[in-house]
């Protein structure tokens, strides 16, 4: 492998890019109309222009994108996360056009992507499932009939679902005929399939994924948990491995489940296996992401392994470097999601331009950012600007250590979710480890980001040192003092 092409943009493209350079493998970057100015075209040893800023015009075109890899040469595609890079069609395409896909087969990627096929391949390996059902459902009366046997409350999901997308909750029968409709009919325009499953629904779970590379003779490692409960409407925010939750038993019971679900599928490439941990650390297999995550930098991080290395090596068809053996978990690692999305107003998008931007350093801290100061977001794509990753000794140290990091990012311009992190890496259930998936519901309101206001905490500190020192020294009354500092304040800026 000599040159690669990566299908995607922002901080995802250059992090795949700084592994390549490493490995001397020369990289072509395509881009829209919207990203010319981009840090990661101007990163790329060559970059083609594949058509106008809509991804569906763009970083959706998987004929255009193959085509631009075989006329410069490239002999490999890495589809980064999001875009085409769970789309079974676009694996198979570039295998197809003699290229190599940096990730797994089109038909893992099929299989995963069915949730069904998916629960039925994993339970021939006896992984641990939320009592259910791993066929489609055919109607309300036999839902009725399921329903009442593994007891309400239960999820309807969507086989063609996944990440969120197409569950209902059914709290009792009365609901169940009418919820079985909306959800088949949700599915069918949203998926075009219509098929559905039922699971008990868990309430208040944690999430956990296993980390997994396999390669293609049939060896496979784990790479250990991230734990991601700290979401909102099925977007991460907050990431960390190891997970505060697990046992070491449990730990290791976890990873072989993974890698018996990837076996399921005769995967090969990094993926990632989802599960739901209750409150008694039973755990049961959610879904597989056929995919390099966007929180894979904290498993980096304690494992020491580049996992983008890793997947070139095993597209490469060599076998894995390393074995479970070789892997130890060190130290603890955080991850902030930095969206530009206003976390005091719904976490609404916020686009517009990084008057100032100016990412944090030090020890301990990784930025993996895809924009510069003067920059303007663009509303096309997906609002995450950067990951603010952080790995220390131990937990209380790497939250100290997000703290100290979060008050060096200076970004303006723009609203992100900077003070959202640090507002929830500060919480006492966060500090204890003792949080589930319902978190934020639970815990967060706006208001409580208000007062996070650097200047405003400034001036009154300032101001009351002032008024110490005045009292103290000189005499004066405080308002006088008051006054006078209020001014100095001014004129410094
Ligand atoms: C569940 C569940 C409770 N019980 N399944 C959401 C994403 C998709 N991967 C599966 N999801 C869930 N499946 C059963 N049987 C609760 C969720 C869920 C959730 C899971 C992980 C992280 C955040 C979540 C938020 C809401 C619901």
């Amino acid at each position: 492998m000599q040159k690669i092409l990566v299908a995607n943009r922002g901080e995802i493209a250059l992090r795949v890019m700084r592994t390549a350079k490493e490995m001397g493998i020369k990289t072509v970057a395509v881009f829209s109309e919207a990203d010319r100015n981009m840090p990661f075209v101007r990163y790329a040893d060559e970059a083609v222009c594949i058509g106008p800023a809509p991804s569906s015009q763009s970083y959706l075109r998987a004929d255009k994108i193959i085509q631009v890899a075989k006329e410069t040469g490239a002999d490999a595609i890495h589809p980064g996360y999001g875009f085409l890079s769970e789309n079974a069609s676009f694996s198979k395409a570039v295998a197809d056009a003699g290229l190599i896909f940096i990730g797994p087969s089109a038909r893992s990627i099929e299989m995963m992507g069915s949730k069904i096929a998916a629960k039925q391949a994993a339970k021939k390996f006896n992984v641990p499932m939320v009592p259910g059902t791993e066929d489609p459902i055919k109607d309300a009366a036999e839902a009725k009939t399921i329903a009442s046997r593994i007891g309400y409350p239960i999820l309807i999901k969507a086989s063609a679902g996944g990440g969120g997308k197409g569950m209902r909750v059914v709290n009792n029968e009365e609901e169940l005929e009418e919820q079985m409709r909306t959800a088949k009919s949700e599915a069918m325009s949203a998926f075009g399939d219509d098929a559905v499953f039922i699971e008990k629904y868990v309430g208040a779970p944690r999430h956990v994924e296993i980390q997994l590379v396999g390669d293609q003779h049939g060896n496979y490692v784990y790479l250990f948990e991230r734990e991601c409960s700290i979401q909102r409407r099925h977007q991460k925010l907050v990431e960390e491995a190891p997970s505060s939750c697990l046992t070491v038993d449990i730990r290791k019971a976890m990873g072989e489940s993974a890698v018996a679900v990837a076996r399921s599928c005769n995967y090969y490439g990094a993926g990632t296996v989802e599960f739901l941990v209750d409150e008694n650390l039973n755990f049961y297999f959610l879904e597989m992401n056929t995919r390099l995550q966007v929180e894979h930098c904290v498993t980096e991080m304690i494992t020491g392994i580049d996992l983008v290395k890793e997947q070139i090596n095993v597209a490469r068809g060599n076998k894995l470097s390393f074995s479970q053996d070789d892997l130890k978990i060190n130290g603890h690692s955080l991850e902030l999601r930095v969206c530009a999305e206003d976390p005091m107003n719904n976490f609404l998008p916020d686009t517009g331009k990084l008057e100032m931007y100016q990412p944090p350093k030090g020890p301990g801290v990784r930025v993996d950012d895809g924009y510069e100061q003067g920059q303007d977001i663009p509303i096309f794509y997906d609002p995450m600007i950067a990951k603010l990753v952080v790995h220390a000794a131990t937990r209380d140290e790497a939250i100290d250590r997000l703290c100290r990091a979060i008050d060096e990012y200076h970004i303006k311009g723009i609203q992100t979710t900077l003070s959202f992190g640090k507002w929830a890496v500060r919480t006492e259930q966060f500090r204890s480890g003792n949080f589930d998936t319902k978190f934020i519901d639970k815990y967060f309101k706006p208001e409580y980001l208000v007062e996070e206001n650097p200047e405003a905490e400034e001036i009154a500190s300032l101001l009351a040192a002032e008024i110490w020192n005045s009292s103290k020294q000189k005499n004066v009354t405080a308002t006088t003092s008051t006054i006078q500092v209020s001014n100095w304040k001014l004129r410094r800026r």
